[in-house]
């Protein structure tokens, strides 16, 4: 999904095919805030040499932060962080071996140095990273920041009229 400049603002990758269940969460999230990005699936594993490749791109384009799934040993939030200084938002994707505590522990626990904003395990995780990009986006955007605004105002009115909810 573009915008009216035909360019990304947020690059949104993977390490698998197979993590793209989970992600869709955070593309449907900026598709519904109207914030163009691209989506490519990278391996820091199996497509190693493709890294560099994809910061240096970044950096080109300007984008304003790189959303990264992996699940197990999910070393490409982190490798991608290294190689650019273009915020890295980490999304662990829940593993079928250790439901994701391994994804979790292997993206948050970088060494100082190189950091890596890391999310909850899942389809939570990836929804809130692209609200946590908008958000980012917003403090200089208005119109980003108006559609973030009717997002959590929705939000907050489907809290209040559900009929269990009491008023206090
Ligand atoms: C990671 O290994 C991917 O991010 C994925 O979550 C996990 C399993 O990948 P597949 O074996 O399903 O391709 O690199």
């Amino acid at each position: 999904m573009m915008n009216d400049t035909g360019r990304p603002r947020v690059g949104v990758v993977m390490g698998s095919r197979s993590d793209f269940e989970t992600m869709q969460g955070a593309l449907e999230v900026l598709q519904q805030l109207e914030v163009a990005y691209e989506v490519r699936v990278l391996s820091a594993h199996r497509t190693p040499h493709l890294l560099p490749s994809y910061a240096a791109r970044a950096e080109r384009l300007n984008l304003s932060c790189i959303i990264a799934g992996a699940g197990g040993a999910a070393h490409l939030p982190g490798m991608l962080a290294a190689f650019t200084r273009v915020p890295v938002l980490g999304v662990p994707v829940q593993s079928r071996a250790l439901s994701g505590q391994d994804s979790l522990l292997s993206i948050v626990q970088m060494p100082a140095g190189i950091p890596v904003a890391t999310f909850a395990i899942g389809a939570a995780g990836a929804k809130n990273a692209a609200l946590f990009a908008a958000a980012m986006l917003a403090t200089t955007d208005e119109a980003v920041r108006d559609r973030l605004d009717a997002y959590r105002d929705a939000q907050t009115r489907s809290v209040l009229d559900d009929p269990y909810f009491d008023g206090h």
